[in-house]
């Protein structure tokens, strides 16, 4: 590559004023965010992005899934775009640097060719997607765009149809319309991300930058335990019919199987309602939300069929009724071989130590796999947290990882 080329880094304040002015957005005061997809806080972070990009003089536009893109045409005769995103949108009180430090660096990568003017052999756009993290349906714009989307996922998502509708709705956005966001797959030149490991991998064996070798699967279920509503102080102890006793037994047994027979596997119940839900009330029916995660899909069907029997065995030794609602899937995807390779070269070149890890959170690339070339890399988390306030990553990790994105870019669009 020009020597030139090698020796172009980003410009380290300008992402930092970016990502220090998103980083207010939704902020929850304790260095986290609330961004919930489509909600106020996401789409005023969305704003953001119109202005970066409008600031920037790249183009701009969002598609029928409400994709926010910003666009630098590297040469008219252009065919295809490389596509680098992550996405805005965070759990309810998650972190400040989740999806969103991917986004700011892809902007930030853009900005950095445009001004050096440099012709690539493909076009780039920075991207956020909408819904990356299942507060509506998961991996939504994402899915929608890499033409993965089924009209199902959309009728009972995880995160309950009048949510998604009202998000919709909020957005300016259609369900029919999500589905014009599909782009034929020759045009896509591949999806590159960056993203933070949200675990202590990186930061335990003091190594810069990991380079993805393969995403998880994931799945996620309702699962409803029914019992019988009593009076919670003259009922014998022996008469009750109580759904809380399912729904713990299921919990703490799943989390047995899944650390037993299924190392490499998590599993996560990360909600429980009860109804009627009073102190003096037998608990007639307990909601528990199931996800389980696998690297590998023979694993995957091993585990969704033994925590489906405990769920059952529990049921049945409580005497309760069972309700199962199995939400949108996604198999475990490995990352494009040569695309790893490059990400490799680019952190030789920059003197950084990198090593290839899997990732235990799911992410938008997952979409594209059998689509075009997918890659991520992952920055530390400093004590590996995530999906809390108090994730955090040290700023000079967020710009090694962004000049490893700039060089990769280049590497690739040199051709
Ligand atoms: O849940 C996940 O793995 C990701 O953060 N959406
Ligand atoms: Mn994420
Ligand atoms: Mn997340």
């Amino acid at each position: 590559m020009p020597k030139s080329f090698s020796t172009l880094r980003i410009n380290p304040a300008r992402l930092f004023d970016s990502f220090s002015a998103l980083s207010l957005i939704g902020a929850t005061g304790d260095g986290g965010v609330n961004r919930p997809a489509l909600s106020e806080a996401h789409l005023a972070a969305r704003d953001w992005f119109c202005a970066e990009a409008e600031s920037a003089g790249l183009d701009f536009h969002v598609d029928g899934a409400g994709n926010h893109s910003a666009v630098l045409t590297c040469q008219p005769s252009n065919l295809q775009t490389l596509l680098l995103g992550s996405h805005l949108d965070s759990v309810s009180n998650g972190g400040r640097f989740d999806g969103a430090l991917g986004v700011a660096v892809a902007l930030e990568v853009l900005k950095t060719i445009k001004e050096n003017g440099i012709n690539l052999k493909f076009d780039l756009e920075a991207i956020d997607f909408t819904d990356e993290e299942g507060t509506l349906v998961g991996l939504l714009g994402s899915s929608a765009l890499a033409g993965r989307l089924h009209p199902e996922a959309l009728k009972n998502p995880r995160g309950g149809r009048q949510n998604l509708l009202e998000g919709l709705a909020r957005a300016g956005l259609s369900e029919a319309g999500i589905f014009t966001a599909a782009r034929p797959k020759e045009s896509l030149a591949g999806y590159l991300e960056l993203h933070i490991e949200q675990g202590k991998r990186l930061e335990r064996m003091g190594i810069d930058i990991g380079i993805v070798s393969a995403i998880v699967g994931i799945r996620s279920y309702r699962l409803g335990f029914i019992g019988r509503a009593d009076h919670a102080g003259s009922t014998l102890m022996t008469d009750r019919v109580d759904a809380s006793l399912g729904a713990s037994a299921f919990t703490l047994a799943a989390r047995e199987i899944v650390m037993g027979d299924f190392p490499g596997c998590v599993v996560n119940v990360g909600r429980m309602d009860f109804a009627p839900g009073a102190f003096n009330i037998v608990p007639a029916r307990v909601d528990l939300s199931l996800e389980f995660r696998s690297p590998d899909e023979e694993q995957f069907e091993k585990m969704d069929t033994a925590l489906m029997a405990c769920a059952k065995e529990q049921v049945t030794r409580f005497d309760l009724g069972l309700e199962i609602e199995c939400f949108e899937k996604h198999a475990p995807n490995a990352m494009t071989a040569k695309v790893q390779q490059v990400f490799a070269d680019s952190c030789e070149d920059l003197g950084l130590t990198h090593v290839s890890l899997a990732s235990g959170a799911i992410h938008d690339g997952q979409s594209f796999d059998g689509v075009c070339p997918i890659g991520m890399i992952f920055v530390p988390s400093v004590d590996g947290a995530s999906h809390a306030p108090r994730e955090f990553t040290k700023w000079e990790d967020c710009v090694n990882g962004a000049n490893v994105l700039l060089q990769t870019v280049l590497r690739l669009g040199r051709g």
